[in-house]
């Protein structure tokens, strides 16, 4: 009588095979492919800090979504394959490549803070940093001869990274400032994925205002996960904002878009 129960229960039947800070990886229907759960959960800090957002995970599902469908689109190989409720996506099981690319359009963040850079101030060029992914480390910044020397990515892969990062950038800087937002930073993974013999490098994880420094065009107002870090408040309505201005969400779908609300 599963049908009885609520769904909550039922989907938890199923076999979890990563859980992470801010998402849950499920086994998926078929072999090859898995649901990506985006939960509530806002950490930040190695979560040091920690907080369950409301509605949180329904925004970043939505947004990455619609961002990897895009790259997608233009032949970016990423891992999604569609959504399939407000919380989850179906993807394709890749092999994580350990580390944390970042791109960085503007300074901001921890390079601003280790270089002594004004926030804000446009770097001279896309700059592209790895960090080997490591809670009980901190996430430590690496050279591509770390990466190479400890075997967590062969020469051609790291070419391969570099190539999807910069495109993804290009890309996203081109669409966020198409609604007035100003692409900073961001932050991918990788993965290999497998077909027979072939391997190739995809895009993995999301993109959204968890993993973008995303500032408003003509206000420098914070779009992203820094309103949580730096508790500068309203982090859902800037979540919310990135949505709608992406079109992502209607604005009859918005929850609290003002007006009196019925507290139950
Ligand atoms: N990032 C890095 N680790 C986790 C995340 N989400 C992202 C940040 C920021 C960029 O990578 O959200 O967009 C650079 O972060 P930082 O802290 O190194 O300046
Ligand atoms: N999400 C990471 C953490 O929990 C890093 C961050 O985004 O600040 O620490």
């Amino acid at each position: 009588m599963d049908f009885l129960k609520p769904r909550s229960h039922r989907m938890n039947r199923r076999r979890r095979i990563y859980e992470g800070k801010a998402k849950v990886l499920y086994e998926g229907p078929e072999p090859g492919t898995l649901i990506q759960h985006f939960k509530d959960d806002a950490t930040a800090f190695n979560a040091k800090k920690h907080e369950v957002i409301e509605g949180k995970g329904v925004l970043t599902n939505r947004i990455s979504e619609y961002i990897f469908q895009r790259l997608n689109d233009i032949g970016v190989p990423t891992h999604f394959i569609r959504r399939i409720n407000m919380r989850e996506q179906l993807i394709r099981e890749v092999e994580i490549i350990p580390l944390e690319v970042v791109v960085r359009n503007v300074a901001a963040g921890s390079l601003a803070t280790r270089l002594g850079l004004e926030e804000g101030a446009q770097l001279p060029r896309s700059i592209i940093e790895f960090y080997y992914k490591n809670d009980q480390l901190n996430d430590p910044m690496v050279s591509e001869e770390h990466i190479t020397a400890f075997g967590w990515a062969a020469p051609q892969e790291i070419d391969d990274i570099m190539a999807l990062a910069i495109r993804v950038n290009d890309f996203l800087t081109g669409l966020f400032l198409g609604v007035g937002i100003r692409l900073i930073d961001f932050k991918v993974e990788c993965g290999r994925l497998w077909e027979g013999d072939n391997m190739r490098i995809v895009l993995a994880d999301e993109i959204s205002p968890d993993s973008c420094r995303l500032w408003d065009v003509k206000t420098n107002d914070k779009l992203d996960k820094d309103r949580f870090r730096k508790d500068l408040g309203g982090m859902i309505e800037a979540y919310t904002e990135v949505a709608r201005r992406l079109g992502v969400v209607q604005d009859n779908e918005i929850p609290h878009s003002g007006g009196p609300r019925l507290v139950q």
